[in-house]
């Protein structure tokens, strides 16, 4: 987490809790919330679909799976055009149905995101009264050769902020 994430309290202890990542020197690392008006059971049911990202994801045109979802799964993405790859391979790390915790790796793909690793978590909450959620989304990722620090970390969130924001989208159309 750079300096210039300021969190809520809460949010700062989910933070501590569940999205630990050890940077390397040549890694750049993050976490990005987000307050959804939705309850927290109907956000989950979206993020944990692992096999399909492209329910709430925007820049996911395809996805296929190598077999059942469960932790190892492997998906192949492909992503729509005009973005600077056309596919990810993703392994499932950890789905966690009682915590509402996502860990997905990164393992290949025709991109410059080596070694990247995530955790999503979805918590419930109240906002103005009525049931929402509060999704955290956190990163580690190698600064590749030629980027600095700055660079990937100002690139992965703006994806990300993206994501949070279709998730948030379609979370809130569905809760309706
Ligand atoms: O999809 C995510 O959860 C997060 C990111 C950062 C995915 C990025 C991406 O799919 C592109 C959108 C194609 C951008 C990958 C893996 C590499 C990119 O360069």
């Amino acid at each position: 987490m750079n300096g210039s994430d300021a969190y809520s309290a809460t949010e700062a202890q989910y933070v501590r809790r569940h999205h630990k990542h050890e940077p390397r020197e040549n890694q750049c690392t993050s976490a990005l919330v987000k307050h959804i008006k939705a309850p927290a059971h109907l956000v989950w049911s979206l993020v944990r679909r692992f096999d399909q990202p492209q329910r709430y994801k925007p820049f996911v045109s395809r996805c296929v799976m190598n077999g059942e979802l469960g932790i190892g799964s492997v998906r192949e993405v492909n992503v729509k055009s005009g973005l600077p790859a056309t596919t990810s391979t993703e392994r499932l790390e950890l789905l966690d149905d009682e915590e509402h915790i996502l860990g997905v790796q990164i393992v290949g793909g025709d991109h410059r995101l080596k070694n990247y690793s995530s955790i999503m978590t979805v918590h419930p909450e109240f906002i103005d009264g009525r049931p929402g959620t509060l999704v955290i989304e956190s990163f580690v990722v190698d600064v590749p050769d030629g980027n600095t620090k700055d660079d990937t970390c100002y690139f992965v969130k703006a994806l990300i902020r993206c994501n949070l924001k279709s998730l948030a989208d379609v979370s809130e159309r569905m809760a309706v």
